[in-house]
């Protein structure tokens, strides 16, 4: 089984990486190292430069997950900040600035960086569209899971098997696991 390094201090990203990419024939073991987070503008650009420095830090191929939530009434606010702003306002600050919002969607992103020591990285993306709940709901998931909704269940109230069907997460690995067996054609299309 091919085994890839993934370079995370979150043991919930873990997880869903490797219920999504064990049944693809890919191994993923933790290593909390961490990696210096650019204050980019993009989710991809942060885990490009991620996975290239942790990748020679280590000396080995790296994955990296960079994630967040774009809120489309703040102008995509908290985007690349989302740690930052969960860390300080939280779910519950975050539903008080949507009092009175009619137009509550949302989307959660995901960004893969990939690196090999000494090489370029490459970033697959993906995306969920969704909303944001009224209230907080669910005890399952992490972070802004429960308020996150699609298709009227938050994923807080959503099992693993369920959020990893159709998550940003899911989306940007299935592209990682579909260009590991193939990867000439993303060098191709860069
Ligand atoms: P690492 O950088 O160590 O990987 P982190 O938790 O700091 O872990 P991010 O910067 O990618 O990771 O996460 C930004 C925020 O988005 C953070 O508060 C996470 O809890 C949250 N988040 C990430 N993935 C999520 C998901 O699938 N569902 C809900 N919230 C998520």
């Amino acid at each position: 089984m091919r085994e890839i390094i993934f370079v995370t201090g979150n043991p919930h990203k873990v997880k869903e990486a490797t219920d999504i990419m064990s049944p693809l024939g890919i191994k993923i073991e933790q290593n909390d190292c961490g990696y210096p987070e650019l204050q980019e503008d993009t989710l991809e650009a942060i885990a490009g430069f991620g996975a290239r420095w942790a990748s020679n830090k280590l000396n080995c191929e790296v994955m990296v997950d960079d994630s967040g939530i774009f809120i489309d009434s703040l102008s995509g606010f908290p985007g690349p900040y989302s740690a930052y702003v969960a860390r300080t306002i939280g779910n519950e600050r975050i539903l008080k600035l949507l009092e009175g919002e009619t137009n509550r969607s949302a989307s959660l992103k995901c960004a893969i960086g990939y690196c090999h020591p000494g090489e370029e990285p490459v970033v697959f993306s993906g995306k969920v569209e969704g909303k944001i709940a009224e209230y907080i709901r669910g005890k399952l998931g992490f972070g802004y899971d429960p308020i996150f909704e699609v298709g009227g269940s938050t994923f807080g109230e959503m099992a693993d098997e369920e959020k990893n069907r159709l998550s940003h997460r899911y989306r940007a690995l299935a592209e990682f696991a579909r260009w590991l067996k193939e990867p000439i054609k993303k060098i191709e299309n860069e």
